[in-house]
């Protein structure tokens, strides 16, 4: 235990990072003690949709809203991503790039049923299982898999019944650690099979690639990184210094990932079974201004509110989270009649906010709870004549603009990146620089 904890906050001192390889090499998976799936259905909602109707067989099919509607690409089909159309799109470019296409509304019940499935197939195989999203998961089958053949069984298996029993595909990543296995899963895909047994043998697959293939960098991390000149993996390994001064704890972190070490464990998780979808956030120093407070509430509103589309839940209550300067904890929340959307939670988050002590604050957190499944209107499907609907839109673009005109940042442009942990905080202490 201690020596791994050497190697995770000494990366840069070569004797033990060169521990850190020469134990890796010794044979990834036993050494590391895990054997780790990462499983991912290919294009999920499309294929579902595909199998229930067969007419939509090997035509481009577009998940989300209809291009007469506002609102974004869910997902789509093979086919339909040869003509660049791809997940979180404006659904008015991808009918421009692909007007031939089908255009459908997702049905939430549908796939949460089908994940349902196949989780009860995954689970029989993994003494741990963590979903990231209905359709994808990391299994822990170091024990029922006894070793490296048994684990390959259990990728084939899953397969197999997925395909036999589901009648859908599935892309399975068979790896020594997380990061290694949901690279696996993507390196075939759709219908993929790919297992990358040592550290070793990750980084020599990965090496020459761009840093992107990274876990974690993003497009704003691999712009920074670019800047600097670093453009593969070989370079963050030869340039570690520079990375982590560029970008501090992500960058000890990606330094780590790029000599393939990640020793994270499968932690149980099934998001549809949470009580409460939330995001929080610890400043680097504490906050006294409320202004600021309640430009950062949107920010978390907006995370929110896009974890609870990924997941397919609506929350029917709002709560906030402060931890004072003093340690003090409090939460106080609101059950509005309506919380489906960034700004009904901000707004909600805001009067809750308005009410408490105002003292210098060290966290600031928002969540849902009372989680129900979505109806289809909260992937911003609404109607035009749904004035609620239009309302709330037009109050998030001009909140949108307020903040870009006060903070001189483009947020709306940056809304992806703005949901990366790293990326939000960052931000956030820019926010407070120049407020
Ligand atoms: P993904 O696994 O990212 O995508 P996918 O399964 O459709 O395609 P791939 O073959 O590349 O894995 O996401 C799973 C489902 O989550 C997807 O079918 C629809 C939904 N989703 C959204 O609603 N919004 C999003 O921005 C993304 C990325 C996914
Ligand atoms: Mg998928």
């Amino acid at each position: 235990m201690e020596n791994r904890n050497a190697f995770r906050y000494n990366v840069f001192d070569g004797k033990t990072q060169n521990l850190a390889i020469r134990r890796a090499k010794k044979g990834g998976a036993e050494a590391l003690k895990q054997i780790i799936i990462h499983v991912d259905m290919d294009a999920f909602y499309a294929s579902v949709e595909t199998r229930d109707d067969p007419s939509l067989r090997g035509k481009p099919l577009i998940i989300g809203s209809l291009p007469n509607e506002r609102g974004v690409v869910a997902t789509c089909s093979y086919e339909a991503r040869k003509y660049g159309v791809h997940s979180g799109m404006n659904i008015k470019d991808a009918y421009r790039l692909c007007p031939g296409g089908i255009f459908r509304h997702p049905n939430f019940d549908k796939y949460k049923a089908v994940s349902a499935q196949l989780h009860a197939i995954w689970d029989a195989y993994a003494s741990a299982s963590e979903a990231i999203a209905l359709d994808e998961a990391y299994l822990d089958v170091t024990e029922k898999a006894g070793d490296w053949d048994g684990a390959r069984e259990i990728a084939r298996t899953i397969k197999r019944r997925t395909r036999d029993e589901l009648h859908l595909t599935c892309s399975v990543g068979l790896a020594y650690s997380k990061t290694a296995a949901k690279t696996a899963s993507e390196e075939k895909k759709p219908d993929g099979y790919f297992e990358i047994e040592t550290a070793e043998d990750y980084v020599e697959l990965i090496r020459d690639r761009d840093v992107k293939v990274l876990y974690t960098v993003g497009e704003s991390t691999a712009e920074k990184l670019y800047a600097a000149g670093i453009h593969t993996v070989r370079d963050i390994q030869q340039r570690q210094e520079d990375v982590v001064r560029l970008l501090g704890k992500q960058g000890r972190w990606i330094t780590q990932i790029a000599f393939g070490i990640d020793e994270r464990k499968v932690e149980p998780y099934r998001p549809e079974e949470a009580k409460s979808i939330g995001r929080e956030l610890t400043f680097q120093k504490d906050v006294d201004n409320f202004d600021l407070l309640g430009d950062v509430l949107f920010l978390l509103a907006l995370n929110v509110e896009n974890r609870a589309q990924r997941i397919g839940l609506r929350g029917g209550g709002v709560t906030l989270k402060i931890t004072y300067a003093n340690m003090k904890s409090i939460t106080r929340s609101r059950s509005p009649a309506d919380c489906g959307s960034a700004v009904a939670i901000w707004r909600e988050a805001a009067k809750l906010l308005e009410k408490v002590e105002k003292r210098p604050v060290r966290l600031l957190g928002v969540s849902l709870y009372n989680l129900s499944d979505t109806e289809e209107r909260q992937l911003r499907l609404e109607d035009f004549d749904d004035a609620d609907a239009r309302e709330q839109e037009e109050e998030r673009k001009r909140q949108l603009s307020a903040l870009e005109e006060h903070y001189h940042l483009n947020f709306a442009g940056h809304l992806p990146q703005l949901f990366h942990a790293e990326t939000l905080h960052k931000t956030v202490e820019y926010m407070r620089k120049h407020f």
